[in-house]
């Protein structure tokens, strides 16, 4: 197994659309424990296949204290969404350090295939729907924040191309 490195926004390749999963093959199932290892190395509670640099329709999740829930969801489609909304605090590995409160709806329903290509349905709640939600926008090419008003995008890149600023300086001594 191997830890995978992580795309950082505002990295161009986070915006590439996803293409669906076609073979179900053992490369397949290297991804899989590649990104589950780098997920939980972070630590995350969630991971897709865009964020490492690989543009296939994949993610892992595991939103459990004990890290012993692997979600493997491939080719995921959510197929019916509450209503009601729900605010949370998101965070994402590709922007560390941003969290911000986002809307969500607070149930919802995915349709997905596992690793050996069989069809399933999830139905979420609580973080597994937030972070559901958070990993299919990543396979779309969205990142949390293009939820969030422009002023509060603008602050976000100031405040990240600070931080980058600073992270530069530190490395130079
Ligand atoms: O997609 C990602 O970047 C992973 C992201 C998923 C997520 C978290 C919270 C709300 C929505 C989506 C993360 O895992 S960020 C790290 C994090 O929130 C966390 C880390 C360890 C334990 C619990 C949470
Ligand atoms: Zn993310």
């Amino acid at each position: 197994m191997a830890i995978l490195s992580i795309l950082k926004y505002p990295d161009a390749r986070l915006g590439t659309k996803a293409k669906p999963v076609t073979e179900f093959n053992d490369e397949l199932k290297q991804l899989v424990a590649d990104m589950a290892e780098t997920m939980y190395k972070a630590p995350g509670v969630g991971l897709a296949a865009t964020q490492v640099d690989r543009h296939i329709r994949l993610v892992v999740i595991d939103v459990t204290e004990e890290k012993n829930d692997l979600k493997v969801l491939i080719n995921p489609e959510i197929i019916s969404s509450s209503e009601e909304k729900k605010t949370w605090e998101e965070g994402c590995l590709s922007l560390p350090g941003i969290y911000d409160k986002v809307d969500r709806p607070s149930e919802v329903v995915v349709k997905a295939v596992d690793l050996e290509g069989k069809e399933f349905t999830l139905a979420c709640d609580g973080l597994l729907a937030v972070c559901v939600q958070h990993e299919i926008d990543h396979l779309e090419g969205h990142v949390f924040i293009d939820h969030l008003s422009r002023l509060k995008q603008d602050r976000i890149c100031k405040k990240i191309k600070k931080m980058r600023l600073a992270e530069k300086k530190n490395q130079e001594g």
